[in-house]
């Protein structure tokens, strides 16, 4: 195979094959974002998660997600670990429970200017704020879980630490950056853990903001939304094999060939979607694509924005059926105004400005008007950074970045995607 693979194939597909050896899945489901399931979905999946927490599932993901807390947060190890604990959790629901559970995610970057406000936070999906006498959430289907890990208690949400409003999150502006500027693996996942990950579980409060963080059902559609991050990312240039930085205990570099914590596999058998036990895509997915075309983030994004075109009739404007980053990413694209010092701060040349045609007509539709600015959320507490025994000079340097990268963009008069 080797000798037929260096005379036949491009060196290219000759590393793509080497590190793959995962059979291909042969049936690959969808993780949706939450809002755009059916009410059916919907109803599938909340039952199953209610069964699974009935017969101590929850408990056994939060112990274990305790027990190995400080190992697989602050490090490389963090997009394997939680990718392979995300799927196992799935294949549980799917083999003892229904055959069509799917993890959902939740692209929080659409809700980051109120996230209070935001739909998935209502009885509709996974309810809001904990009551102020005792912090239980008392609306929506996770108001009946009874949580058995450390100790028995309903599920707490306390927002912002007792306000009944959430601080502005990190913006799909920050996501977008960091997917398009980021060569290095262990960069772009500082930058999303010490952003809009963080953001969520703290600013939710209660069992979120807890080492047992996944006894809310909020944990595993944030975490697949994080996960959908990584596999965009992966899906851009030559990312798709990319691991880096420093690993669990912090000496050395993490490589392909080490195990993920807790589970005895090695990373590679994780790194790509649609092959092996990953037998999920995004709805979005670049990722699917990227192993026929290493540089499909381009082609991908182009293929979506193609799909977006021919879907005139659709009753969604354009912007709900792309994901957050994507409509910044189309915005500054499709927008002819675009200033060459904003797109080139989000890693684009001008001349990837191709075609406008109809989509820059339609993305005023999501164009606010009313002029706002935004802002770098407030820095992590202390409190944060020791828990999770984070470096805090990485924690700070992302903190300077992200708060220059605003400040330029306010300084371009940038519009935000939205507010
Ligand atoms: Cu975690």
């Amino acid at each position: 195979m080797k000798i037929s693979c260096i005379i036949l194939i491009t060196a290219l597909g000759c590393v793509s094959l080497a590190q793959q050896n995962q059979p291909r899945c042969s049936n690959i489901h969808t993780r949706k974002e939450v809002r755009s399931m059916s009410q059916n979905e919907w109803n599938l999946y909340t039952d199953v998660i209610k069964q699974m927490n009935d017969d101590g599932w929850t408990a056994w993901f939060s112990y274990v997600h305790t027990k190995v807390f400080y190992v697989v947060h602050g490090n490389s190890m963090f997009f394997p670990f939680h990718r392979k604990y995300l799927q196992h959790y799935e294949s549980i629901g799917r083999r003892n429970y229904n055959n069509n559970f799917y993890i959902p995610y939740w692209d929080v970057g659409r809700d980051y200017a109120a996230p209070h406000k935001s739909a998935v936070l209502t009885d509709r999906y996974l309810g809001g704020n904990g009551r102020s006498s005792d912090g239980c959430v008392n609306n929506g289907f996770v108001s009946k879980l009874q949580l058995t890990y450390p100790y028995r208690h309903c599920l707490v949400r306390e927002f912002d630490r007792s306000k009944n409003t959430i601080q502005t999150w990190y913006s799909p502006e920050y996501v977008a950056y960091r997917l398009q500027t980021s060569t290095k693996m262990s960069k772009f996942r500082s930058s999303i853990e010490d952003s809009i990950h963080g953001d969520v579980h703290s600013s939710l409060g209660g069992d979120m903001s807890q080492e047992y963080s996944p006894n809310d059902p909020v944990f595993m559609l944030h975490h697949a939304n994080i996960d959908r991050l990584w596999a965009k990312w992966q899906g851009m240039r030559n990312n798709l094999w990319k691991m880096d930085g420093r690993g669990p205990n912090g000496i050395r570099n993490l490589d392909l060939d080490d195990e993920i914590t807790n589970y005895n596999i090695p990373i590679r058998t994780v790194m790509e979607l649609g092959y092996g036990d990953m037998c999920y895509q995004y709805s979005d997915s670049s990722s699917s694509k990227a192993r026929e075309n290493s540089q499909a983030r381009t082609a991908s994004f182009q293929a979506s924005l193609a799909q977006t075109n021919q879907d005139d009739n659709s009753t969604n404007s354009f912007g709900q059926d792309l994901n957050s980053e994507d409509v910044v990413i189309s915005k500054l694209i499709y927008n002819d105004s675009t200033n060459p010092e904003i797109a080139s701060l989000f890693g684009i040349s001008t001349d990837t400005k191709i075609a406008k045609r109809s989509l820059a007509r339609r993305s005023q539709k999501c164009n606010v008007k009313n002029k706002c600015t935004i802002t770098v959320p407030n820095p992590f507490s202390d409190r944060w950074i020791n828990m999770h025994k984070y470096d805090k000079t990485e924690v700070e340097q992302n903190y300077k970045e992200a708060k220059e990268f605003y400040e330029k963009l306010n300084k371009y008069k940038y519009v935000p995607a939205y507010c």
